[in-house]
């Protein structure tokens, strides 16, 4: 038996591998951090005997009370991720599975490489209305890309969509392809209508250091990007420095942030309530976009979700904060999470990939019944 983590997004250390029946595992902090939770390894060699992998660190993990309730996922080909039987005692995330092949991943999500990250843009940009924009670079010395699609114009919004600035919440990214892929579809009169009314610019990975590293939450010098946007710099926070100075450059009238969420098992949207500024008009807009999700698919749900900020406390370094305020825009970040839509539970597969960009279409299909009342 041979496990490791020595590849894109992976993140495991081997603490004892010599039973198979009892494998001691820990999960790697993020760099310069204390955050730690995103694990994604190989078991390689393995033999089709009930393997018990023991991740004894788990209990101390950034978001513990995320693991009851939680199953781990499960490939054999890197593509399609199932949910395998696992449970939490408090200390340790027991994960026991019997191999059917020779070679088995395992993950928290489904993983979302940076050569499918690569890849997406590339096959975006071969679209007539969209443009692949470099921004700069990230402190490992990736690129910070945005892609424009659509055109600015008379009367035209500017919407913006970010993922992924917690990197261990891949479903962010997945959510990002079924958006795009949906946008620049020309067989879709939604999205055509859409480009009609507005101009895209939207970040599908924040964070490609963090993504790489295997990091939770922060970049390669252990910042968490989503409390740098009141005064981020290139020093700590180059990705939101420089996505923050193209907004300022080309204004927001929406924005929406994807992350992912350990604990809470449904779908849900957060507002800027806390914002100085949040008046009933910004009230108006969340309500109305709120109420058409819940129309549109039963896999987004408005009872559930975090506690609201009381007028004037909201911490202006988070991104829809800092938007919302700064642009006076509808911005509302989105959560999915690492269990299950518990709505509509799929026993089989958990939240997944597939439900994470099923979702990222149906949003598009919200944007477009409220972007002639944005402003
Ligand atoms: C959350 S967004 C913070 C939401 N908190 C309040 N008070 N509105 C974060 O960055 O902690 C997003 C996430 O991590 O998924
Ligand atoms: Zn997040």
């Amino acid at each position: 038996m041979h496990i490791s983590a020595k590849f894109d997004g992976g993140n495991i250390k081997v603490i004892d591998a010599e039973d198979e029946r009892n494998i001691a595992l820990e999960i790697v902090k993020d760099h310069q951090s204390d955050f730690y939770q995103w694990f994604h390894f190989k078991l390689a060699n393995a033999r089709p005997t009930e393997h018990v992998l023991n991740i004894v660190n788990a209990g101390n993990s950034a978001y513990a009370d995320g693991w009851p309730g939680y199953r781990a996922v499960a490939s054999y080909d890197r593509v399609y991720w199932f949910r395998v039987p696992t449970e939490f005692d408090g200390e340790k995330l027991i994960i026991s599975f019997t191999p059917e092949y020779d070679s088995v991943y395992f993950a928290y999500f489904a993983p979302y490489s940076y050569e499918r990250h690569q890849d997406f843009l590339h096959r975006a940009q071969l679209e007539a209305n969209c443009q692949l924009q470099v921004l700069g670079e990230t402190l490992d010395g990736r690129e910070i890309s945005v892609l424009k699609i659509g055109q600015a114009g008379e009367g035209k919004r500017v919407v913006w969509l970010t993922a992924r600035q917690h990197p261990g919440e891949t479903m962010a990214e997945w959510f990002m392809e079924g958006f795009i892929d949906r946008l620049i579809d020309k067989a879709d009169g939604v999205a055509r209508s859409l480009l009609d009314h507005a101009v895209f610019y939207l970040v599908p990975n924040m964070n490609p250091d963090g993504s790489v590293r295997g990091h939770l939450r922060t970049n390669a010098a252990g910042v968490n990007l989503n409390r740098e946007w009141a005064d981020p710099s290139m020093a700590k926070s180059p990705e939101v420095y420089l996505v923050r100075k193209k907004m300022l450059e080309v204004g927001v009238d929406l924005h929406l942030d994807v992350h992912g969420d350990e604990s809470i098992p449904v779908n849900f949207v957060d507002g800027c309530e806390g914002i100085p500024s949040y008046d009933q008009r910004q009230k108006t807009l969340e309500d109305n976009f709120k109420a058409l999700l819940l129309a549109i698919t039963p896999e987004f749900q408005d009872q559930r979700g975090y506690d609201k900020d009381a007028p004037g406390t909201a911490d202006l370094s988070i991104a829809t904060n800092w938007v919302g305020e700064r642009f006076k825009c509808l911005a509302l970040t989105i959560e999915m999470p690492f269990k299950d839509h518990d709505e509509l539970p799929d026993d089989r597969m958990g939240w997944s990939d597939q439900r994470s960009r099923v979702l990222g279409r149906d949003f598009l299909t919200a944007i477009r019944h409220v972007v002639g009342k944005l402003r």
